[in-house]
């Protein structure tokens, strides 16, 4: 019989697509993958009593509060999972932190620099005494994603010269969608900038090892005026009927691109947008280098395109590598080659990574440092698409 390894005891506050994504990677990690700690899914905290204690029924959690206060003062609780809007994840991080529970806060990190800087200001305090706080993007453990990074460290492509990030949503070119927590700065931060454009830039860094050091943007926002009261069916699909007809103000943008350098020579493209008919979640990376390219699709998650400068001139091309084989990232621990895996199993390797660093008392990545970093590219964005000067074509004529 072998021992039984100590408990790791979460409580996590939130319970929508966030949480039933880490629910289910807390439920599973240690069923598929050898961990120091074996979750325990303790406690789950939401305001409306009804509604959290349908969720913990649901995703399997044993206990119910209505405050996420009272899951830090909890004595048998080791770490908080933060799956809440941005505007409540300094506060909760915070306070978690400072009880001596361990963090995993869902991305971005905050709604702002100055909130993300104090995170990671009290996260390294924390790490001094050995509890440790982890930023969820998570998109960084697809197993193709992971093998990019692998082959660009290996020198698969040389050089990098140019990075090409999109992340393509339509679940807001609907302008009858409900003006839901997405739309209001004051929770979100942003809008496709902070929701998806921030998990291509952490991408982005992650599989070039290289900071981005300056940005020129542009950000719009196409539906200004949303109906109030409604909640969108799962994140996409059809609106629900019980929006009210009152109007309220969108205030974030629909859609974002922006120029970038990097700290080791590349320049890069971004683009994320919500409105983008046809395209359901289309994150997608490109890395060209001296050598080669890699180009990744998330909607065609298991497997990552190739092109090898170094082969026969002849046969060049993009290979379609299928990201199912045992000596790639993660996979040897699910199915038989061929047989792929889904949008959960990043929330799955997270906890796996996670839980690792955690019972072998190192810190877990992306720390809140890495995740200030974003941070401060989400700010730089929106600053420059505020003072952004667009150089228009009459300028130009007026001027040659
Ligand atoms: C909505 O755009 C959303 O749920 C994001 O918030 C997630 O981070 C992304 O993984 C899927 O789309």
């Amino acid at each position: 019989m072998t021992p039984q390894n100590p408990a790791l005891r979460v409580g996590m506050a939130g319970y929508a697509f966030m949480g039933a994504a880490h629910s289910h990677a807390w439920r599973n990690a240690h069923r598929f993958f050898d961990l120091p700690l074996t979750p325990e899914l303790t406690a789950i905290a939401g305001r409306n009593q009804s509604a959290v204690e349908h969720a913990a029924a649901q995703m399997g959690w044993a206990s119910t509060e209505t405050d996420w206060r009272a899951l830090i003062a909890r004595e048998d609780i080791d770490l908080i999972d933060i799956c809440t809007p941005g505007d409540t994840h300094a506060e909760i991080a915070i306070a978690a932190l400072r009880a001596g529970k361990h963090v995993l806060c869902e991305k971005p990190l905050a709604n702002s620099v100055a909130e993300a800087q104090e995170m990671t200001e009290v996260a390294a305090e924390a790490a001094r005494n050995g509890v440790f706080a982890m930023c969820g993007y998570s998109y960084r453990r697809t197993p193709a994603l992971a093998l990019m990074k692998r082959m660009i460290a290996d020198g698969k492509v040389g050089t990098i010269r140019h990075v090409r990030a999109q992340y393509l949503q339509d679940w807001l070119s609907d302008e009858n969608g409900p003006l839901t927590w997405r739309m209001d700065k004051t929770k979100s931060g942003s809008g496709a900038l902070g929701d998806i454009g921030a998990h291509s830039i952490d991408a982005a860094q992650f599989v070039t090892g290289q900071r981005i050091t300056g940005v020129s943007a542009i950000m719009e926002t196409f539906t200004t005026q949303r109906p109030t009261g409604g909640e969108f069916v799962g994140l996409g699909g059809n609106t629900t009927v019980d929006a009210s007809t009152e109007m309220g103000p969108v205030t974030v943008d629909d859609a974002v691109i922006f120029s970038a350098r990097f700290d080791g020579g590349p320049i890069g493209v971004f683009e994320a947008t919500r409105a983008a008919l046809g395209r359901k979640n289309a994150m997608r990376l490109e890395v060209n280098g001296s050598l080669g390219s890699l180009a990744f699709d998330f909607e065609d998650m298991n497997f990552l395109q190739f092109y090898d400068q170094r082969d026969e001139a002849g046969s060049r091309g993009f290979h379609r590598i299928m990201v199912t084989e045992p000596e790639h990232p993660y996979v040897g621990n699910w199915w038989p080659t061929g047989h792929g895996l889904g949008y959960e199993h990043g929330f799955t390797h997270q906890v796996v990574d996670l839980v690792t660093a955690l019972g072998n008392k190192t810190q877990p990545t992306p720390s809140f440092a890495e995740a200030l970093g974003v941070q401060r590219v989400l700010a730089a964005v929106e600053d420059s698409a505020t003072k952004n000067s667009i150089f228009t074509t009459t300028d130009q004529e007026e001027n040659s």
